[in-house]
């Protein structure tokens, strides 16, 4: 069947009022760009002559502010899941400008073909290749792709120039059966391909090709600063430590490395710690300093959902394809994430807390507990199921006004029962076979940043009887100190007993 090459504004008339609209890609790698501006200049449109025009969005996770901000800022959502990192959506979320619901990431395909999130009505993809028979090469992000184009009525294509057609190999299709027909998904180490190269849809759903050439919208990463170095080291060490007490198997286990400044940081520290043997990867998100490490020989291969990696990284990897392209695999984050295969392969996971508190409960998502930041994304498909769990975050933030350790975490996304190690630029907490209070007093010596040290040590020694001393009248006083004199350090705990 030929395909039908269209302009974005053309594809933006294949989607109405009201439709939900799935697209490709795992933050903004992957993701469309030309079609979601041109879905919010017809939003624009609809809504200066007076007429409604909003849809519901499923996406793989974050994406690009041609997708997230374009649509946030034309009032174009009506709901949106899962995952999101953009600055204008978050605004919008947190002010009920459109209803946001999160999600486990590995969760998404099986809830869309279950039916939970109702339907799929178009799904748009950012694709390297298109063929006349229905086979779609992805780019650089694969996330929901597989599911949405089977599940929607109408698929959108942008066939994106700036990723070539030799890419077709890096991907590795696969859709689980759903119950009661599911088998085990027979990934046992990272490198193991069990699906097709492409997605495969029925190509009478493809209404039109949209060509276009835009790169990726990569944020760069801030310098590693002293306390993010020192976070790095403690996670090579505590590392070393589990394979020299034979904790950790002496060929080492695959790891997952959580997104953002902090995670590509731990993941520079590994392989720059020569102790930790060459090492696989399978993960979600691949940053660039796995593909350093690859290039050094200290990655030896990586799983992963997509490529966030700059667009110089991302053009290495390319010229590159003889070298990367058997070291490299994209999945989908149904595959990436499954907790599945990290529970069966004993993977350690590496997340970022925005909060966590001094009994090991995590908070990855609510600022203050009510304002949401970025979403729970991969980290909980990966922290219930590892072989060790570790979060990571410095022990402060804000210059020093907020402390990453408070009496009861504000919202919490990980219970002290999944959470195993805690990793600040202070050092490590091992929760394993702790108690609340043994946990507490870890956490208190070990992580908490000095400021901070006497006043958590105050809170422990209130006398509060129960297996787990909380004091409910003073567990919120660092939020509420915040709140009133915009610095935890000021926390008077007679002023809240
Ligand atoms: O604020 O941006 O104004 O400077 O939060 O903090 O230290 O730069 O750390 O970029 O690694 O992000 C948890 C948000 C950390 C991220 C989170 C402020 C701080 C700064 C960012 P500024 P940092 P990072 C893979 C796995 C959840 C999902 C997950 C995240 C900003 O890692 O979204 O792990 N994780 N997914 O100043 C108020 C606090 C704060 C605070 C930090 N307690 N209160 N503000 N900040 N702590 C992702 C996917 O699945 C795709």
């Amino acid at each position: 069947m030929a395909l039908k090459f269209i302009t974005a504004e053309e594809a933006a008339s294949y989607v109405h009022h009201n439709d939900n609209v799935g697209f490709s890609g795992f933050t903004p790698a992957g993701c469309p760009k030309a079609v979601p501006v041109a879905i919010a200049k017809k939003a624009r449109e609809e809504h200066e002559k007076g007429n409604p025009f909003q849809i519901g969005m499923f996406t793989g996770a974050s994406t690009g502010d041609k997708l997230d901000g374009e649509l946030a800022r034309a009032k174009a959502i009506k709901f949106r899941t899962p995952y999101q990192s953009n600055k204008d959506l978050r605004a919008l979320m947190n002010a009920g400008g459109t209803n946001y619901f999160d999600l486990h990431l590995s969760e998404i395909p099986q809830l869309l073909r279950y039916g939970f999130l109702g339907k799929v009505d178009v799904a748009v993809i950012e694709a390297a290749d298109v063929t006349e028979e229905g086979e779609i090469v992805p780019t650089a992000g694969v996330g929901i792709t597989p599911t949405i184009c089977r599940l929607a009525d109408r698929i959108i294509v942008e066939l994106n120039t700036l990723h070539p057609k030799s890419i077709r190999g890096m991907h590795d299709i696969y859709e689980p059966a759903d119950p009661p027909y599911r088998r085990e998904i027979p990934v046992y180490t990272p490198s193991d391909r069990i699906g097709m190269p492409y997605v495969k849809v029925d190509p009478a759903k493809i209404v039109g090709v949209v060509v276009t050439e835009e790169a990726n919208e990569g944020g760069a990463f801030t310098p590693l600063d002293e306390a993010t170095l020192a976070i790095g080291k403690n996670v090579a060490a505590f590392l070393v430590g589990e394979m020299k007490a034979g904790r950790l198997p002496e060929g080492f286990v695959p790891l997952q490395s959580g997104v953002g400044n902090v995670a590509n940081a731990v993941l520079a520290s590994m392989g720059d710690n020569k102790d930790i043997p060459p090492f696989n990867v399978y993960t979600e998100v691949i940053q660039d300093s796995v593909i350093k490490l690859m290039k050094a020989g200290r990655v030896k291969f990586v799983s992963g959902c997509s490529l966030t990696v700059s667009n110089e990284v991302l053009n290495d990897i390319y010229s590159n394809l003889g070298f990367f392209k058997d070291k490299i695999l994209l999945r989908p984050q149904e595959i990436s994430n499954n907790p599945e295969v990290a529970r069966r392969m004993g993977l350690v996971a590496i997340n970022t807390a925005l909060e966590a508190d001094i009994f090991g409960n995590i908070n990855s998502t609510h600022v203050s507990g009510t304002r949401m930041m970025n979403g729970i994304g991969g980290s909980g498909d990966f922290t219930r199921a590892a072989m060790v769990s570790i979060f990571t975050t410095p022990s402060t933030a804000k210059e020093g006004k907020i402390s990453a350790f408070v009496p009861m975490v504000s919202h919490m996304d990980h219970s002290e029962h999944s959470v195993k190690v805690i990793i600040t630029e202070h050092g490590v907490a091992d929760l394993r076979a702790t108690s609340p209070l043994q946990r507490a007093r870890l956490i208190i010596d070990n992580c908490v940043h000095p400021d901070y040290r006497p006043l958590l040590n105050e809170y422990l020694a209130m006398g509060i009887k129960g297996h787990t001393p909380q004091n409910l009248k003073c567990c919120f006083a660092f939020h509420l100190e915040l709140a009133n004199s915009g610095d935890m350090r000021k926390v008077d705990w007679n002023k809240y007993k």
